[in-house]
């Protein structure tokens, strides 16, 4: 815990050396801290992805070879959203490191600003806490969804949404960015440590992905044949054809109106949907292995912190959803994968972190003090195998559509799900055991319907144990620390069975 002091006793005094060229001042500063490569994906499940799902079939060697050289995180969150746009929460707890209930909004009506936000937090946010310690910060990634105020603090910025198919459209120009600054780095001899921030504007729909990969996945961008392809992916484990109740949203963009799949949950189109994103999510890896090439081949890349993750994950089709706007695992789960100097290789961890702990263990990694506007916990403990995981429970929250939404609360291997939408016709309670329902079948898993589509047999206890009698303190525990987390965390709302205050 020495390090983090020491340089902010250091940068701090060099800041306060007015005659020595900054330059120099910066080298001095910031000798021997690591390179820091963020990579970002739009809209992933954790499990379309070997490393997290071995019968995927999905093909992502770069990411899997980064598994293997560093440590995977299993138990990876984003805290939840406030707004159908679940990206533009998440991405503002990934800039400051606050939670989800205490960024600049949090979808209240005609509120223009949110009170427990605060009044720093913009000069508080990733790119202005390694300006000033004495990066160079550099940005690439979609533009829109996520706060500006922060994202445009980065030195070099190559924001633009690019969801075509091929090269200058698509991921590759992403990357195309990253390798360009890495050039000019090379050119002027910078030797000042780097941040980047590398993010995607893909697999978010409309899925446009090159030909030879859609061939392979037996998937087409447009026209999707009534019949399912041999080649598509299978229709993952916990697909339904429909959810079992309303989730909550109606009319939401993601469940009714995302291009060549609309309503419909059919097996054909599913299976060409899930075959659109594993072709973006290759590409995405093909961009990857560039840019990790090239830091190689500078002779950066031993010195470079490189962390993989997706803003949030994805339904498409399990459950009989399409979006991101629900709490099963699929979507409240994220990839994350990190590899550098210190962090053991082939390890995998439980962690229980959330996306804003990034900002703190980037903070602790290049020995920088955390402003106090982070809430957020360094994971670097956890990523260097000295502990298990960085906290006991963790909360999430879809308030984006009718209000309060649904809230989850998760402890070990027990979640509760709750749903308190439509104006209180939508009142339900899931609980789950994953350590033996991972995949947190529902009573219509077992229809034959479903098990003939999926292939999937579950086994009898593998449903939804919320009205089981033998769980019921169980389950009363969870509601107990699902309103403790709600006071703890500011949620403005309460549940159905919770006291108001
Ligand atoms: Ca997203």
């Amino acid at each position: 815990m020495n390090t983090p002091f020491l340089v902010t006793f250091a940068t701090g005094a060099m800041l306060s050396l007015g005659a020595a060229p900054a330059q120099q001042q910066t080298n001095a500063a910031t000798k021997g801290r690591p390179n820091i490569l963020f990579i970002l994906v739009d809209d992933q499940s954790p499990f379309d992805l070997k490393i997290y799902d071995e019968t995927s079939v999905c093909r992502t060697p770069v990411i899997e070879q980064l598994a293997a050289e560093g440590t995977v995180v299993d138990g990876a969150y984003h805290m939840g959203s406030w707004s159908g746009a679940v990206c533009t929460p998440s991405r503002h707890m990934i800039m400051t490191g606050a939670t989800v209930w205490h960024l600049p909004k949090r979808g209240i009506r005609r509120e223009k600003r949110n009170p427990l936000c605060p009044e720093n937090l913009a000069q508080n946010c990733m790119a202005a806490i390694f300006n000033r310690a004495g990066y160079d910060t550099m940005r690439t990634c979609k533009r829109g969804n996520s706060y500006q105020a922060a994202n445009k603090q980065f030195r070099v910025v190559h924001d633009k949404v690019k969801r075509g198919a091929d090269g200058t459209n698509g991921s590759a120009w992403h990357a195309d960015r990253v390798l360009d600054y890495l050039q000019q780095r090379e050119t002027a001899q910078d030797n000042n440590p780097f941040l980047i921030y590398f993010g995607f504007s893909h697999p978010h729909d409309p899925r446009h992905a090159p030909k030879e990969l859609l061939a392979h996945y037996g998937a087409e961008n447009r026209n999707v044949s009534p019949m399912p392809s041999a080649n598509a992916p299978p229709l993952p484990r916990n697909y339904l054809p429909a959810h079992p109740f309303h989730h909550g949203h109606p009319k939401l963009r993601d469940e009714v109106n995302v291009q060549g799949v609309k309503r419909k949950r059919d097996e054909a189109t599913l299976r060409n949907e899930l075959g659109r994103q594993f072709a973006c999510n290759e590409n995405i890896d093909q961009q990857i292995g560039r840019v990790l090439a090239r830091l190689k081949k500078m002779g950066e890349l031993d010195n470079t912190i490189v962390i993989y993750t997706s803003d949030h994950g994805m339904a498409i089709g399990r459950h009989g959803l399409q979006g991101k706007q629900n709490l099963y695992e699929h979507t409240f789960r994220v990839p994350f994968v990190v590899k550098g100097p210190g962090i053991p290789k082939g390890k995998r961890v439980t962690g229980n972190i959330y996306l804003l702990d990034l900002l703190p263990t980037l903070c602790d990694f290049a020995g920088i003090q955390p402003p106090t506007t982070i809430e957020g916990i360094s994971m670097r403990p956890v990523l260097q195998g000295k502990q298990a995981t960085v906290r006991d429970v963790l909360y999430g929250v879809y308030a984006g559509g009718s209000k309060p939404g649904i809230r989850c609360v998760k402890q070990g291997n027990w979640k509760l799900i709750q749903y308190d939408t439509m104006n209180g016709a939508v009142r339900k309670t899931q609980l789950f055991d994953l350590a033996s329902n991972p995949d947190e079948l529902l009573e219509t898993h077992h229809v034959d319907v479903v098990v003939g589509l999926t292939g999937n047999v579950p086994k009898r206890h593998q449903r939804n144990l919320a009205n089981d009698p033998r769980f019921a303190q169980k389950r009363a525990e969870m509601e107990t620390l699902l309103l403790a987390e709600m006071k703890r965390l500011n949620d403005p709302y309460r549940m159905w069975n919770q006291p108001d205050k």
